[in-house]
């Protein structure tokens, strides 16, 4: 069995000195870069034909490695591949159609584009911003991402299933590299809710984890393999995009054996620095540059979270060397996002909490058809200011919780109160990430913000892309019983 050291968490803690030496509202922010480069100028979009994508939405009977041998009933939107990797450059349109030929009647499945700043009737969400998709129907997708970098798409109802069934696609807009890595990978880590032994599939979602910290699944994979064996050129810088597309389950990842600096969150250039521990909830990314191992020899990536922390991907080097001299990663080119004016900025408290009081601690009992297939929920555990989604999936939209202008710049400090963490994903804008009352973070942008048990994390953008745009927890269970919200911007 394998071991590992646990690094130090002290580049995580926010230390009194930190605290006190921060500024505005004494959130702390802020950490030296260990290496020298700054980020280059911005990408400029190019002019090219149009990538076409074609997607149907299926149940696909797929044996991963994971599941020894056994088919499981994934949900795939093609027939080639379980996880399609879309790469495309910089300033191409990219055209979709999807095909819903989901097994179930009523199974609807729009498509959204987490993390790319689309115009509003492109961002999938059913009845908020176009109709539901039904098995037969089709829709077509038609934009110009606006941003380089790693995104990913997936459907935005019924998600504890949709996911768990394994219904993603990744989305790569290249153009952000200042110069060529020596390989370039994608690492997607998530559980699945199965039973090997059986070859069948868990209940996606139990009352249970819905009203805590989520139903957690019992293998643990990356690529679709437990801890399967990634070949790279040796001593090489080789860029690794790492995406947690769980439902649920929370990563601690580390990397042993080899340097690694984290170049992008959420497809966002950061300068960078290194990856020492980071925590990455459900629809987080980074995008890693690591200096591979000698010929033969290995590195680990980890999830140090488990008191036994567990190697998730192994990393072998192969062939001559590549690099020669220390480690110092190239930087990606800057991204091009609006900068918030942070005086002007509209200020707002928005608290994520339990629904009741204290914690929310629904009954113990399973709960198959927790969600039915409207992506019905008939629980409220979570509260966004004191109000949950009502029970009825998309169907019936609230009031907005906000309404913002159009230009206008907006500092929101969001507020767990609660004993669980919560990734808050926003929708069509990307938050630049100002500090934390627990933390000591990098500054960088988001559009997935992990709040840790009882943090406040302050966050600010301009409110730059009208529409209707969700704001929820990505942990897919609390999204569904009531962690979701919208806001207007008009
Ligand atoms: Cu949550």
């Amino acid at each position: 069995m394998l071991t590992f050291s646990r690094p130090s968490r002290r580049r995580f803690l926010a230390g009194t000195a930190a605290l006190a030496g921060a500024a505005g509202l004494g959130l702390a922010t802020g950490r030296a870069p260990a290496y020298g480069r700054p980020l280059a100028a911005p990408a400029v979009p190019g002019t090219f034909p149009d990538v076409e994508l074609d997607l149907v939405a299926a149940e696909r009977p797929t044996a991963l490695p994971a599941f020894a041998g056994k088919e499981l009933p994934l949900w795939t939107f093609t027939p080639d591949t379980w996880l399609p990797v879309v790469r495309m450059p910089f300033g191409a349109r990219l055209v979709t159609t999807i095909r819903n030929a989901l097994p179930r009647p009523e199974e609807h499945a729009s498509i959204h584009w987490h993390g790319i700043r689309v115009p509003n009737d492109q961002d999938g969400v059913p009845y908020l911003v176009q109709p539901p998709v039904f098995p037969g129907d089709g829709f077509r997708y038609s934009f110009v991402p606006p941003d380089t970098g790693t995104f990913f798409f997936h459907t935005h109802c019924n998600t504890a299933e949709h996911i768990g069934r394994g219904l993603v696609g990744i989305l790569i807009v290249e153009g952000d590299a200042t110069e060529p890595y020596d390989a370039d990978e994608v690492v997607l880590v998530r559980d699945w809710r199965v039973d090997v032994e059986a070859g069948v599939f868990l209940p996606f979602t139990t009352n249970r984890g819905a009203g805590r910290a989520g139903t957690y699944g019992p293998l643990r994979t990356a690529n679709g393999a437990v801890n399967p064996e990634m070949a790279l050129p040796a001593v090489a810088d080789c860029r690794l995009r790492i995406i947690n597309f769980d439902p649920t389950r929370p990563i601690d990842l580390g990397i042993e054996g080899a340097d690694a600096a984290i170049v992008a969150i959420d497809g966002v250039a950061v300068v960078p620095f290194p990856l020492d521990r980071w925590i990455m909830a459900p629809a987080m990314r980074i995008d890693v540059v690591v200096r591979s191992p000698a010929d033969g020899a290995v590195a680990r990536l980890v999830d140090y979270r488990p008191d036994d922390p567990l190697a998730i991907a192994t990393l072998r080097g192969a062939g001559e060397p590549r690099r020669t001299g220390a480690f110092d990663p190239a930087p990606l080119r800057a991204s091009a996002l609006p900068p918030p004016d942070l005086v002007a900025a509209g200020t707002r408290t928005i608290t994520f909490a339990a629904a009741g009081e204290g914690d929310a601690v629904p009954p113990d009992d399973p709960a198959f058809g927790l969600l039915g297939p409207l992506c019905l929920s008939f629980n409220d555990f979570w509260t966004i200011d004191a109000r949950s989604w009502p029970g009825d999936g998309h169907a019936s939209n609230p009031p907005p919780l906000a309404e913002l202008t159009r230009g206008r710049s907006y500092r929101w400090l969001l507020r767990n109160t609660t004993q669980h963490l919560h990734p808050i994903h926003i929708h069509g804008h990307t938050f630049a990430v100002l500090g934390s009352d627990k933390r000591t973070l990098p500054p960088h942008h988001a559009d997935t913000v992990l709040l840790l048990a009882d943090e406040t994390v302050e966050v600010a953008f301009v409110a730059d892309n009208p529409g209707r745009w969700m704001l929820h927890c990505h942990i897919a269970e609390h999204q569904e019983t009531g962690m979701m919200a919208y806001f207007t911007v008009t």
